[in-house]
C-alpha cells in the first residue's frame, strides 16, 4: 500500500493527503519529522518531508507526487482530460507553489515559531508577495474552484497553502496579502468537504505533538 510520510502539521504533506483522500486511494501514514536523520536522508536526500513510498520506490517533492497519484490511479480524476486545461492546472500549482508558499516560507519563522527575521527580509518578501498576489488573482478563477467549476489538484495545493499565507502576512505585516482575492468565500466552500476536515483535525492533533516533542 502506498505510504505516506512525514508530519500532519506540514502543508505540503496535507496537500498529497488532501488528493489522496479526494480521490478515494488506500495509503498508510507514517510519521516522519524533518529531523535531518541519516533514515531520514536516505528516504528524502534534502531531508525534507513528505516523501512517498510506492511499490516500486521511493519519491520526494510533493508536486512530483500528486503528479504520481493522478496518473497511477485514475479514479476520480483531478485533472481535466484536455491538455491545455490540465496545463492550466498545473500553472496554478506551480504559481502557488514559487510565488506565494516559498516566498512566504521566509516570515514563517517570526510568524508562528517565535523566530526574528530581519527587517530586509520583511520588506522583500512583502514586495515579492504583493506582486505574486496580484498576479496569482489574474490566473486563479475562484469559480468556484480555484481552477473554474471543477475540483481539481490546484484546490488541493491551494486549500493548505492559501490560509498559511494569509495567516503568516497577518502576522507580520498586520495586512492579508491576499485580502483583495476571494479566499475567505473560496476557503468557506473548501471546508465544507469531509477530506479537508480530516486533514484539518489531524494537522492540529499533529501541531500539538510536534510543540510538546522535547528539542
Ligand atoms: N519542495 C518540497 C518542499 C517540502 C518542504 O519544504 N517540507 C518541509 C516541511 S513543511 C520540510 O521538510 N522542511 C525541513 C527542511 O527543509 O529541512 C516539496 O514540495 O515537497
Amino acid at each position: 500500500m502506498l505510504k505516506l510520510c512525514g508530519f500532519a502539521a506540514s502543508n505540503y504533506y496535507n496537500k498529497i493527503k488532501l488528493a489522496l483522500l479526494e480521490k478515494d486511494i488506500a495509503f498508510e501514514e507514517v510519521l516522519a519529522w524533518a529531523d535531518r536523520s541519516s533514515a531520514l536522508l536516505e528516504k528524502s536526500p534534502l531531508g525534507k518531508i513528505p516523501y512517498m513510498e510506492t511499490s516500486q520506490g521511493v519519491m520526494c517533492e510533493s508536486a512530483v507526487m500528486l503528479e504520481y497519484i493522478e496518473s497511477t490511479y485514475p479514479q476520480k480524476p483531478l485533472l481535466p482530460a484536455d491538455p491545455f486545461a490540465a496545463a492550466k492546472v498545473r500553472e496554478l500549482i506551480v504559481f502557488m507553489e514559487l510565488h506565494l508558499e516559498l516566498v512566504a516560507r521566509e516570515i514563517y519563522s517570526q510568524a508562528f515559531f517565535g523566530g526574528t527575521v530581519s527587517e530586509e527580509t520583511k520588506v522583500r518578501t512583502e514586495k515579492l508577495l504583493k506582486r505574486g498576489a496580484k498576479a496569482f488573482g489574474k490566473l486563479a478563477k475562484f469559480g468556484p474552484y480555484i481552477a473554474g467549476n471543477e475540483f481539481t489538484l490546484a484546490d488541493c495545493v491551494a486549500a493548505v497553502h492559501l490560509p498559511i499565507v494569509s495567516l503568516a502576512t497577518k502576522a507580520i505585516y498586520g495586512v492579508d496579502v491576499l485580502a483583495e482575492l476571494p479566499v475567505r468565500d473560496y476557503m468557506k466552500l473548501m471546508n465544507e468537504r469531509a477530506t479537508l476536515q480530516k486533514v484539518s483535525a489531524d494537522r492540529k492533533a499533529n501541531t500539538e505533538l510536534m510543540r510538546s516533542r522535547p528539542k
